[in-house]
Parts: structure tokens; C-alpha cells; sequence
């Protein structure tokens, strides 16, 4: 390999290592991980691609597909965003859903961890996903994060097959984070 290449390897590496997924900052305090699964090189860098192919439904033709043997979507592995260490922020979690199974049990989990310990699990039941079966629903999710999260955790967001009832596609996973700032004082 010439000395350019690896150059170029190792400005690619710094460049996705942290935040792979990350599509924009739109402002201070906010960060936007968006994927409809239809660039592979974006798909590369999101989490259980293994669960991404064509749907039957050519209107969302890409998507993350689980089931009670692959029960984890596509979703995003990172560290804390800098801006939002050692703050109070709120994650957003939106999506498409679609069940084979109607009444199956699907979650969106927010999970975080500093090395091996496991410092917060949030599990959130999709109502619409318990809609008819073989219908696309949207849902929304949630959570707020404390800043009491070490500086340098890393989270993981994604949608859980939680009782493999049901083969369920996930298309348009928008996951947001917002800074918090609570009042300093209560109003009269
Ligand atoms: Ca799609």
C-alpha cells in the first residue's frame, strides 16, 4: 500500500470512526442519524446490516427486516455526540414500521454503556406495531438522557423484535438528539 493510500486510510478512519452515521448537525446542541437503507455505503455503517434487504413493498423498497432468529433492526452504534457530554438531552426515535403478525411486541431500545458495564437500558413499546397486520404505521419514541452519563459512553439506538412473533420491517429510521436545558428558576 503507498504512503498516500494509507493517508487516505487513515483520514477515512478518522473521519467515520466516531460517528459513522451522523448526517448533519443542524444546529448547536443537535444531531440527526437518518437512514431509509437505500445507499449501501451509509447502510455499511449502521449497526445489524445484516437484517437490511428488499422489501416486498416496492414503495419503501430497501429496508431492516427482523425476526425471532435476526430480533435486532439496523441502527446506530456511537459515542455521546460532543456537544451533548456531560448534558441533559432528549432522543427522538421515528420510523416506519410493518408486522407480518398483528398484536406483536416491538420496541425501540436506547441503550448505553462505558466499556462493558451497562450504565442505562430504556425499552420503548411501539404502539402501532400492535395495528393491523401487514400495514405500514409510523411511530415515535422519546427519552430523556441525563447528564449524568460518563463523558465518554457509547449508545445504541435500534428497534427490537421482542417476542419474535412477527416478521417486522423498519424503513426510515430518523433518530434525533436535542439538547435539554431546563429553567434555572420556576416562574411565579
Ligand atoms: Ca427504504
Amino acid at each position: 500500500m503507498s504512503r498516500m493510500r494509507i493517508a487516505i486510510s487513515l483520514l477515512l478512519l478518522l473521519l467515520t470512526g466516531n460517528m459513522p452515521c451522523m448526517s448533519q448537525t443542524s444546529q448547536t446542541g443537535s444531531y440527526r442519524f437518518f437512514n431509509n437503507f437505500e445507499d449501501s455505503a451509509l447502510n455499511a455503517e449502521w449497526m445489524n446490516g445484516n437484517t437490511i434487504e428488499k422489501s416486498i413493498d416496492p414503495a419503501h423498497n430497501f429496508i431492516s427486516k427482523t425476526s425471532g432468529t435476526n430480533p435486532y433492526s439496523s441502527g446506530i452504534e456511537t459515542e455521546i455526540p460532543a456537544g451533548l457530554k456531560s448534558k441533559n438531552f432528549r432522543v427522538v426515535v421515528k420510523g416506519s414500521i410493518r408486522c407480518e403478525a398483528a398484536a406483536a411486541n416491538n420496541q425501540v431500545v436506547i441503550s448505553i454503556a462505558k466499556g462493558d458495564s451497562s450504565i442505562f437500558w430504556s425499552g420503548e413499546h411501539i404502539p402501532d406495531s400492535t395495528g393491523k397486520a401487514n400495514e405500514w404505521n409510523v411511530f415515535l419514541a422519546t427519552t430523556l438522557i441525563p447528564r449524568s452519563i460518563p463523558r465518554d459512553s457509547r449508545i445504541k439506538i435500534f428497534v427490537w423484535n421482542a417476542d419474535g412473533k412477527s416478521e417486522t420491517s423498519i424503513d426510515d429510521l430518523d433518530i434525533n438528539f436535542t439538547e435539554v436545558k431546563f429553567p434555572s428558576f420556576l416562574p411565579n
